[in-house]
């Protein structure tokens, strides 16, 4: 077998291995024969090394003028863009997702890096009047200090650059722990970074294990601020230790997104909508689309038309131009989705399509589960309740709207929601009425543009909304500051 590359950590400016000198492995989900690379198995010691960089960085960073800082981004999305087929060929390798979407995910990359490098030259403040006509009173956002980034596998590379750009932009410094999944993407991001001329302490990555970096991570008192993707239980913990010790904390967690398909919807567009939202990127997205709200007027021709592109739909390796859906991410969440798909069975939901573990033709290397269709899903069960993280769409038939937005809402999540209608104001009604961070008309639940907020209601966030314009309000805190004239002056 060749030799695997090894990979350090990136901390003060310099790419250091861990002090234990320990690695952990990170394979190809599409073939388990690939060994894509050796990581830094850090420890506490390394991670109060990179807090300890980026704590001494930041008087300086702050200090720094933003056109400068936005200079710094602008430039990172400008070797991102440069490598964007060679960054989504990693991509694609590491997380397991098609070559077009991990190209696209690191097109996206570049674009927020760009979009932040636009916001560092925003204005940060507001000028009020006074009940003095003398003062100057007015608002300005600083940075908060030492920012904490835990992101998740399966936007390797969007979801870093979505935290640390605008935590850069508006002169705090950064030290990431990424997913130990998918460690290649952050590295890719920090090397842009590094060449893009970051001073040194302002970004640093520490790679390893959810105990033994992030756990010392949150409970660093010199980290004053923890933005956090990944799952609810890990989000939970997190937040208690966090808040505890009066940290600033982000999270953005589960979903388990409706689309209503309305009787008078153009069944072709709802449906392609439905199956993109439902099975891209193999359904790991927060954002994926897991139930199809359907009128049971049009619930038979809906499934009907669902089964042919589900059925449809080619899986294999993600690096072929054909494929349409990769692998999921390890053995561990194959295995998941494989019993939790079983359950469903059990609760008495039908398998319309897939339905279980795929090995046959090549794939039995990978980690590949079937693009699955369940009809009869009752709202009130576990298939109807619980977020499966994988390539599984739930049809719930339904009495019409009424009963369609209350299906919708009867969930503890609410990331993002869609409803595919021609009635106008059904649409506005149901914009109204969802319990969802994200609403989309005529369109699939997943997407996030960097120019707007991104976050869910309910069990989905903490209200924190990340991107755009909010992304300002969680990387800095407000001073507001009243200026007199000196006395015998005006
Ligand atoms: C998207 O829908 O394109 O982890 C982005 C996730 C989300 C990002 C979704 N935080 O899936």
């Amino acid at each position: 077998m060749a030799e695997s590359p090894v990979y350090s950590n990136y901390i003060n400016g310099e790419w250091v291995v861990a002090k234990s000198g320990g690695t952990f492995e990170d394979w190809n989900p599409s073939n388990t024969d690939d060994l894509i690379g050796r990581f830094a198995a850090s420890g506490a010691d390394d991670v109060a090394a990179a807090v300890s960089a980026a704590e001494a960085a930041f008087e300086g960073w702050r200090g720094t003028s933003p056109i400068a800082r936005a200079n710094v981004l602008y430039k990172a999305s400008e070797i991102i863009a440069a490598r964007v087929n060679e960054i989504g060929a990693d991509l694609t390798r590491e997380e397991g997702k098609t070559l077009k979407e991990g190209i696209g995910e690191t097109g996206r990359a570049a674009q927020i890096l760009r979009y932040f490098a636009g916001e560092a030259q925003q204005p940060t403040g507001e000028h009020y009047p006074s009940m003095n006509s003398q003062t100057l009173l007015y608002t300005v956002r600083e940075p908060l200090g030492v920012c904490a980034m835990i992101t998740p596998w399966n936007f390797p590379i969007a979801i870093p650059a979505w935290k640390i750009a605008p935590a850069l932009a508006f002169g705090n410094t950064v030290v990431l722990k990424p997913a130990s999944l998918t460690p290649l993407c952050a590295v890719r991001l920090v090397e842009a970074l590094h060449e893009a001329g970051i001073p040194k302490g302002v970004v640093n990555l520490v790679t390893g294990s959810a105990s033994d970096v992030g756990d010392p991570l949150v409970r660093d008192e010199r980290v004053v601020a923890i933005s956090f993707t990944g799952s609810n239980a890990v989000g939970n913990e997190l937040k208690m230790i966090a808040t505890e010790r009066g940290a600033k904390v982000q999270l953005e967690m589960g979903g388990k997104n409706p689309a209503i398909v309305l009787a008078d919807a153009d069944l072709d567009h709802a449906v392609g909508h439905l199956v993109t939202g439902a099975m891209w990127s193999t359904g790991q997205k927060c954002t994926a689309t897991s139930r199809a709200i359907v009128d049971r007027r049009v619930a038979e021709e809906v499934t009907e038309r669902l089964v042919n592109r589900v059925g449809a739909l080619v899986v294999g390796d993600p690096m072929r131009p054909e494929t349409q859906m990769g692998p999921v991410i390890d053995a561990k969440a194959a295995e998941r989705i494989g019993s939790d798909i079983e359950r469903g069975r059990n609760d008495g939901a039908e398998v319309l399509v897939g339905g279980g573990r795929l090995s046959e033709d090549g794939l039995g290397k990978g980690h590949f589960v079937a693009p699955t269709l369940f009809g009869g899903v009752v709202s009130d069960s576990f298939l109807g309740q619980e977020e499966l993280f994988g390539p599984v769409l739930g049809v719930i038939a339904v009495d019409g709207y009424e009963e369609a937005i209350a299906v919708a809402n009867q969930v503890r999540f609410g990331l993002s929601a869609s409803i595919f209608t021609r009635d106008l104001g059904r649409a506005m009604q149901f914009a109204r009425e969802i319990q969802a961070g994200i609403v989309h008309v005529n369109s699939e639940t997943p997407g996030a543009e960097p120019q707007v907020p991104f976050g869910g209601y309910k069990g989905s966030s903490s209200y924190s909304r990340e991107q755009g314009k909010a992304a300002r309000e969680f990387f800095t805190q407000v001073k507001t500051v009243y200026i007199d004239p000196p006395p015998g002056e005006s």
